[in-house]
């Protein structure tokens, strides 16, 4: 027997972006813990990760491509070679590139792992090919867009600076769930007496850890930032030297557009009151350290990148700009660590190809011609149970017509409907290089077990795929570790002043912030700008949500227990969930008539979807909530909760409004 504990690194889509300590006993994975020598994680793990091996080693992995011999969907497969699968690919690809060019081929692709090399590994072997290309854009966009109209390339404080605010509002986020180990920080915060206060539109589990839970009208957080900053001058809370030294607009933006927030105007928006309002904003204005840890709950909107520009307005009226602990904080920027260019190769291309945007798949499989789209390509991402407007999306994968090549670690609802099923090696089967969203964090992982059955990492199935079109690059020759190696041989003024030596031994690594960071705003102008004369609407202000007519608005908000649709392969934490939950407010469900565990329906103009009531006074009236991207095969009814989400788009940037839904309520018949 060999018994070895290994490094790696969550390859998961999460800010934290957790060290791993992986004990390994005969080529398995048998223990996964929280590696104590990491900055952020500090040994522990989420409920999710802790029994990782569960995942890794699941009898639901995937071991052997697939072939397709029922109904598309109906998830009837026979095994088939690596070879046998690869020529059936490329055979059919050329075809269809013959008869209507290589843009009738669409990749698809999200963030199963978000490791550098593996999540990226398809951009060059597509560029090359003159593929239609995928505007990635499902996650938050608006919000980059959001924070960018104000700061520019500003960079986001170390995360752990928390820990020295004196006012830390969670902002939007569902920190328990989503980003648990800036938890730490706000916890020291706290007990050297700071306020922790969260911002949402129900009671989340987050609600628990702070002093104050603010709840708003979905979509109305811009009014909520306008209305406190107008009460921000009406106090005279705000930092004149910082204004005047450190800031663009301030003065347009108190004459032209705070007038029109009054409190009264803005309770009717937000839903708080007037009196909350004034109490909100006097201890805002009079907070020393105040930080916002910003979530992007709020950017998926119709509206959603301007309620992001108008809350990082916010503190640059009272200062904390230029403070320590203090700002807001939206997540951390590390693109430029490492030279990016040279992973996705756009000099492949050879002309500039069709894009489309994914969160409009469904319209792209169903409407698009001119060449219609004739294959789709999936890897590291459920399409299928993630994209808006499931039903659009589940018509379009059912084509016959349509060749749908999916690379996965499971038979998620996409692989179901393939017609080649590639299987796919977990993280610790790979090579990957790893940076944070959430920290300032770097890691280089090794495999540390085999690959599972005949399961092959990203890269390695490109590298077979263009080796089969006849791509001779070199670059199409080389193994994941032989392009980080490449990756770590260019310098990067970021990567100055690593420690090598632990990160050449796989440990992770902080890349050092710039000392002048606190006031050298990275804008046009190098202020703050309230004032961006390059933007649309020069100045912040309020627009409405998309909304809609149902009288529910539908909150599709992450689950503790899961990532998206992934974690859906494990019974242990299936278990911990009470099923597919709609969560109502009591008065609303005595107005229906229905009570606690009823089956209900929930519907509106793009679809149904069945589920089980949950009656609860922490979802206020007029809101309802569904936690959680479901697999079909666990969902009450035929359909997940994206069968109720648009295809409708953000008001900047192309991105997702997952959140901008409404629905109404009916029983479910069928169960009765
Ligand atoms: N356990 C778990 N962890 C995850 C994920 C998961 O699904 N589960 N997903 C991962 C991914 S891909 C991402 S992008 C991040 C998600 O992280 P973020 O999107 O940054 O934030 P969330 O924690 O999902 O919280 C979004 C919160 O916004 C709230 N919200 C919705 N609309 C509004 C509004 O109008 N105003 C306000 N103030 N709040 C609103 C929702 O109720 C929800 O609680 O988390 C990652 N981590
Ligand atoms: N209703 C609702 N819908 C949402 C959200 C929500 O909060 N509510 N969140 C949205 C957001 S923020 C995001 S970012 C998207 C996320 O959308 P996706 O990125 O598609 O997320 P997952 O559902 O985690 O699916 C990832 C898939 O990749 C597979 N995978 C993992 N590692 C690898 C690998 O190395 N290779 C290959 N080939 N496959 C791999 C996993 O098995 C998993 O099935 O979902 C969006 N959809
Ligand atoms: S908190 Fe996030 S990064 Fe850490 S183990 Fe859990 S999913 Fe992975
Ligand atoms: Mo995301």
């Amino acid at each position: 027997m060999t018994r070895k504990i290994k490094r790696s690194v969550c390859p998961y889509d999460c800010p934290d972006a957790c060290g791993l300590l992986i004990e390994v006993v005969d080529g398995k994975a048998i223990k996964v813990t929280g590696d104590p020598d990491h900055p952020f994680t500090r040994s522990t793990l989420c409920p999710k990760m802790n029994r990782y091996q569960e995942t890794v080693h699941s009898p639901l992995r995937l071991t052997r491509p697939l072939l397709r011999t029922g109904e598309k969907g109906t998830a009837q497969f026979h095994p088939i070679s690596w070879e046998e699968a690869i020529d059936r690919i490329v055979n059919h690809w050329q075809g269809i590139i013959k008869r209507s060019g290589a843009e009738a081929i669409l990749p698809y692709s999200y963030a199963g792992t978000m490791g550098l090399i593996q999540r990226n590994a398809g951009h060059p072997f597509f560029y090359r090919m003159g593929a239609s290309r995928l505007e990635r854009t499902i996650c938050s966009p608006a919000k980059e867009a959001g924070w960018q109209a104000v700061m520019g390339n500003t960079p986001a404080p170390h995360p752990d600076e928390v820990a020295e605010s004196d006012l830390v509002i969670l902002w939007g986020i569902n920190a328990v769930a989503t980003n648990i180990h800036f938890l730490h920080g706000v916890k020291i915060a706290r007990k050297k007496g700071a306020k922790v206060w969260l911002i949402d539109t129900y009671k989340t589990l987050t609600s628990s850890v702070v002093d104050q839970t603010y709840i708003v009208r979905p979509g109305s957080d811009g009014a909520l930032a306008l209305g406190l900053m107008h009460l921000l001058v009406r106090h005279s809370l705000i930092d004149n030297d910082f204004l005047a030294a450190h800031v663009q607009g301030f003065e347009e933006l108190k004459e032209k557009i705070l007038p029109d927030f009054p409190p009264e105007k803005v309770s009717r928006l937000t839903g708080l009151s007037p009196e909350t309002l004034e109490s909100t904003a006097k201890a805002y204005g009079k907070a020393k350290a105040p930080l916002i840890r910003l979530g992007s709950g709020l950017s998926r909107y119709g509206n959603g990148a301007m309620n992001v520009r108008t809350i990082v307005c916010l503190p640059a009226l009272v200062g904390a700009y230029g403070k320590r602990g203090a700002g807001c904080f939206t997540g951390t920027s590390t693109a430029e660590a490492f030279a990016m260019s040279e992973v996705f190769r756009e000099d492949f291309m050879k002309g500039k190809t069709r894009i489309v945007n994914m969160n409009r798949i469904g319209w792209a499989l169903n409407e698009i011609q001119n060449p219609p789209i004739q294959s789709l390509y999936v890897y590291s991402s459920n399409p299928a149970a993630v994209a808006p407007d499931q039903n659009q999306v589940l018509k379009g994968l059912a084509r016959e017509d349509l060749f749908t090549v999916v690379h996965e670690r499971f038979l998620t609802d996409t692989a179901r409907y393939a017609d080649m099923v590639l299987p796919a090696t977990s993280s610790l089967e790979q090579s990957d290089l790893y940076r944070s969203y959430g920290t300032y964090c770097i890691q280089r992982a090794k495999p540390v077990i085999p690959p599972v059955g005949e399961s092959k990492p990203n890269w390695d199935v490109f590298c077979l795929l263009a080796r089969a079109m006849g791509f001779d690059e070199p670059f199409f020759h080389q193994t994941a570790d032989d392009l980080i190696d490449h990756l770590l041989s260019l310098p990067a003024p970021m990567r100055n002043g690593i420690d090598l030596k632990a990160f050449s031994t796989g440990k992770a690594v902080e890349i050092p912030l710039p000392s002048d960071a606190r006031i050298r705003f990275r804008t046009p102008s190098g202020k703050v700008e309230l004032l961006n004369p390059k933007q649309s609407h020069p100045l912040p202000l309020y627009i409405p949500p998309y909304g809609g007519d149902e009288p529910f608005y539908l909150m599709a908000a992450p689950s503790f227990y899961a990532l998206n649709s992934s974690f859906r392969e494990r019974a242990d934490l299936l278990k911990k969930e009470r099923g597919m939950l709609l969560k109502m407010n009591p008065a609303d469900a005595e107005g229906k008539g229905f009570k606690e565990g009823d089956p209900v329906i929930a519907f509106n103009w793009l679809g149904e979807v069945s589920f089980v009531l949950s009656v609860t006074p922490d979802v206020p009236q007029g809101v309802v909530v569904a936690e959680g991207v479901w697999w079909l095969e666990h969902s009450p009814g035929p359909r997940s909760v994206n069968a109720l989400t648009s295809q409708r788009l953000t008001d900047q940037a192309h991105g997702s409004t997952f959140y901008d839904n409404t629905v109404d309520v009916r029983p479910d018949q069928r169960e009765l």
